[in-house]
């Protein structure tokens, strides 16, 4: 009898081919467990080689495997080399944790059947950055700012007590793609966090963490010596408050030996930060910085500043930071976000990435999709981030692109970096849309090597969570479209954060806030009148353009040179204007609204078309969630659409879809989005 209902089970899930169970997601990239168990020989007995050794008995199907510890002066301590001799896979490291990388590396490679890359030649693989962060921006209630995927996976209540499974699960998922450091709380930083009670708490979390390779480290919030330590300052030039961090930082390391550092919010968005003092970026993190440098520790101070008071929102940063250039401390970082409004589907760099030669840079990234539907739209970005990396930003003459400006190539740095904000919380799934989850995974990949394809990372996370395949590479394509087509139905053509206010995630490109600031609302960024849109960043308007340098600064001033992709961020252009195409502006924003409308439907027939090969629950959730996509891909265009039409009082042209809205109920819409605006999104 068991066995009939087991079997009719089954069938319930059963494809024309083959029996796919069905599955959570819970399990990621990391499926495979069909271990044949091969001799497997480990230079000795430690916890990090006893995870290695433990993944390749649970899924090596492959030659024998012998790993092997060997100092090597000319390698980076995490990096590690792959050969065959003999019939056996060797992976060599000068340590442990290096050995780990390579034994992922090597079940990779057996996933996406590229075994045949381990040949008798020697090919070492070695981190792009040193720091390879994930950055949660977790709060101690368990709620997560930009958080889609439930709530925090830090259990602060139960916390040192009770231990999660979760936790180790978390640390191996990091591990398998090499990021090695997470800073565990909100850059809106709880000044609890840097209590005794809370540290006991962090500690455990760290030790948990260790042999997978992964430090941790901690947001800070800037006046915690008053909120915490009772002082009546925070100022940095302060004795006291100098001395109060570093008994603070020397307690840590007490604790957890191998303590990463401190991220800083200071003076944005209302946080406190040595400002407040009359002091500089420089003074607060430097401060900071000497109290971390007798145990190694580093200060990423983030560049995220922007000020009620500035012409342009988008000039800021650099205004702010390159002054000080040459007067940070070398365990300093400036984190910067990639574009430098905010995290927007598409920006141009922030120029402030090269613009600081004797200064510590790194990108910090946004893995969870606040500006991108959420965890209700696919948009895989890694070709996003590949976008920022690649460009140049001629600081030292071509090829000085941000990939090389942060790794250290272009000018030297004592510690490199790069940051991500993640994606993860408690959801089964970890990220909400299952397909997110290849967000999580790019980020580590590139982080590891900036050097990889979109298209070589989207194939290998396919691989590895859905399977070979061949049918599968219809998934690829879908995820290498998914980013554009969100560019194209929510903000085409340089147009950025026209979000409605309620959470940053349907159109409000008509919401004004009665004496609020300009800054927070989109007629700042997209400023349509009867001439035409844009926001003009030339030398004629806020001289946006003359913080990025030649050629680049010409390029984009001028209307026939600047890639029209970013048009309307550098430009004020009229509804006439004949774009590159022979179409009028106006049309062309159409026809870009439209094509990620009909890109939406297109991910919807390649999802369909994979039924047979996905297990029904990973299948069913996306095809849901792709509803919920194309519901709101029309909801963006036509919502955009006419209400820019009135401005530009021209036509829809007759090749694109007709509104199915009109534009009052629109603009009335509102959101319930539960008791936080985490919860998930009801139109009413
Ligand atoms: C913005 C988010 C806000 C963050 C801020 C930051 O809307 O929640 O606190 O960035 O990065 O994108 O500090």
């Amino acid at each position: 009898m068991k066995k009939h209902i087991a079997w009719l089970l089954a069938c319930l899930l059963v494809s024309p081919f083959q029996i796919i169970l069905a599955e959570d997601g819970s399990r990621l990239w990391l499926r495979q467990d069909n271990g044949t168990q091969t001799e497997i020989v480990v230079p000795k007995t430690s916890p990090t080689l006893n995870l290695a050794a433990g993944e390749l008995r649970r899924a090596w199907q492959g030659n024998p495997v012998t790993l092997v510890l060997k100092a090597d002066k000319r390698m980076k301590k995490e990096a590690f080399t792959l050969r065959q001799t003999d019939g056996k896979v060797i992976i060599t490291s000068p340590s442990e944790v290096g050995l780990l990388y390579g034994t992922y590396h090597i079940l990779r490679l057996q996933a996406t059947r590229s075994l045949s890359e381990i040949t008798e030649v020697p090919v070492t693989c070695s981190p792009s950055y040193d720091l390879r962060l994930l950055n949660h921006w977790d709060n101690l209630d368990r709620s997560v700012e930009r958080g889609y995927a439930g709530k925090s996976l830090w259990e602060w209540d139960e916390l040192p007590l009770h231990v999660s499974d979760r936790y180790a699960e978390y640390a191996r998922a990091n591990a398998s793609i090499g990021i090695n450091g997470t800073v565990l709380n909100n850059v809106n930083a709880s000044a609890q966090i840097l209590s005794p009670e809370y540290l006991e708490k962090v500690k455990v979390l760290a030790d948990i963490f260790r042999p997978y390779g992964i430090r941790v480290f901690l947001s800070v919030n800037f006046a915690s010596p008053m909120q915490l330590g009772g002082l009546s300052t925070a100022d940095p030039a302060d004795k006291q408050v100098a001395g109060w961090w570093k008994r603070k930082v020397n307690e840590i390391y007490r604790l957890i030996p191998d303590f990463g550092g401190f991220l800083v919010k200071a003076n944005s968005e209302g946080q406190p930060g040595p400002q407040d003092y009359g002091r500089t970026h420089a003074d607060g993190a430097n401060m900071l910085a000497d109290a971390l440098k007798p145990h190694k520790g580093v200060v990423m101070w983030r560049s995220f500043v922007y000020s009620p008071d500035s012409d342009d929102r988008a000039k800021q940063a650099y205004k702010e930071f390159v002054p000080f250039d040459g007067q940070f401390r070398s365990n300093v970082i400036i984190q910067i976000k990639n574009g430098p409004v905010d995290f927007q589907p598409r920006e141009p760099f922030t120029p402030l990435f090269g613009a600081m030669p004797h200064t510590a840079q790194m990108v910090e990234f946004q893995i969870t999709q606040e500006y991108l539907g959420f965890a209700n739209h696919v948009a895989f970005l890694s070709p996003m981030w590949k976008e920022c990396l690649e460009s140049d930003t001629y600081c030292r003459g071509a090829n000085s692109t941000i990939a090389r400006v942060t790794d250290g190539s272009v000018y030297p740095q004592s510690v490199t970096a790069i940051a991500g904000v993640s994606n993860i919380g408690t959801d089964a799934n970890w990220c909400g849309h299952p397909l997110a989850q290849a967000n999580w995974y790019a980020f580590g990949r590139l982080a590891w090597n900036h050097e990889l394809s979109s298209e070589a990372i989207a194939r290998e996370w396919v691989c590895q969570t859905y399977g070979t395949d061949p049918h599968l590479q219809a998934l690829d394509t879908l995820l290498l479209a998914s980013r554009e087509a969100v560019v194209d139905y929510m903000m085409p053509l340089g147009l950025h954060h026209i979000f409605s206010f309620s959470g940053h995630y349907g159109p409000g490109p008509w919401q004004t806030m009665p004496g609020g600031r300009p800054d927070w609302q989109p007629p700042y960024y997209h400023r349509a009148d009867s001439i035409g849109i844009g926001f003009d960043r030339t030398t004629a308007g806020s001289d946006a353009v003359s913080q990025y340098n030649e050629p680049l600064a010409s390029q984009y001033n001028d209307l026939r040179t600047c890639p029209e992709s970013l048009l309307l961020w550098f430009h004020h252009v009229p509804w006439t204007y004949r774009m590159k195409s022979g179409r009028t502006l106006w049309d062309e924003l159409c026809l870009h609204y439209d094509t990620g409308v009909k890109q939406a439907r297109r991910f919807q027939t390649l999802w369909d078309s994979l039924q047979s090969y996905v297990d029904a629950e990973r299948y069913e959730l996306v095809k849901q969630k792709l509803i919920i996509q194309t519901r709101d891909a029309v909801w963006w265009k036509d919502a955009c659409l006419l209400y820019f039409q009135t401005f530009s009082r021209q036509r829809i042209p007759l090749d694109v879809e007709r509104p199915i809205h009109e534009l009052e109920p629109l603009m009335q819409l509102r959101f319930r989005i539960g008791n936080h605006e985490n919860a998930p999104l009801i139109l009413n």
